[in-house]
């Protein structure tokens, strides 16, 4: 059985989140997903609008999710990797290249176009200034 594993905040759950997980599950058998702690996305310089556990519970319960664990730090990859004896990471572009140290194949995805956690939140804060 092939194991992928990606990581990300998953804050504000949208397409592009739900596009890069099905397309991760594509390139193997069981998909496990690492979702950034709230100190660590503060150490990313984001601040998540949902916190950890709501996270957690939505990526969860992605169907072309398998399990689920809490990414505490970047420089862990390669720990979370063995625990949970990956064959490969998946990240999307955004991350190219940052990644190619660890110990199992590495893919690069395209991100999904013209949607992100930031574009919601500079949206929402126009439609709902007054
Ligand atoms: N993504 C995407 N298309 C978008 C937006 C995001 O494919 N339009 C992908 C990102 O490339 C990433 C994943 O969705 O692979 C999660 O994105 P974020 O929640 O923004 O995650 P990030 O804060 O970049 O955290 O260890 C790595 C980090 O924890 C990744």
């Amino acid at each position: 059985m092939k194991k992928v594993i990606t990581f990300g905040t998953f804050d504000l759950f949208h397409i592009g989140h739900l596009k890069i997980l099905e397309r991760a599950k594509q390139e193997g058998d069981y998909l496990i997903v690492g979702i950034s702690s709230d100190e660590l996305n503060i150490k990313k310089g984001k601040q998540s609008v949902f916190p950890l556990a709501e996270r957690l519970e939505i990526v969860k319960s992605i169907k072309f999710v398998d399990e689920v664990f809490i990414e505490e730090d970047l420089e862990l990859k390669d720990e979370y990797i063995k625990i949970y004896s990956a064959d490969l990471l998946v990240m999307g572009n955004d991350w190219k290249d940052k990644f190619n140290w660890v110990s199992c194949p590495v893919k690069y995805l395209e991100r999904t176009p013209n949607i992100s956690t930031t574009y919601l939140k500079n949206s929402i804060a126009m439609v709902y200034k007054d």
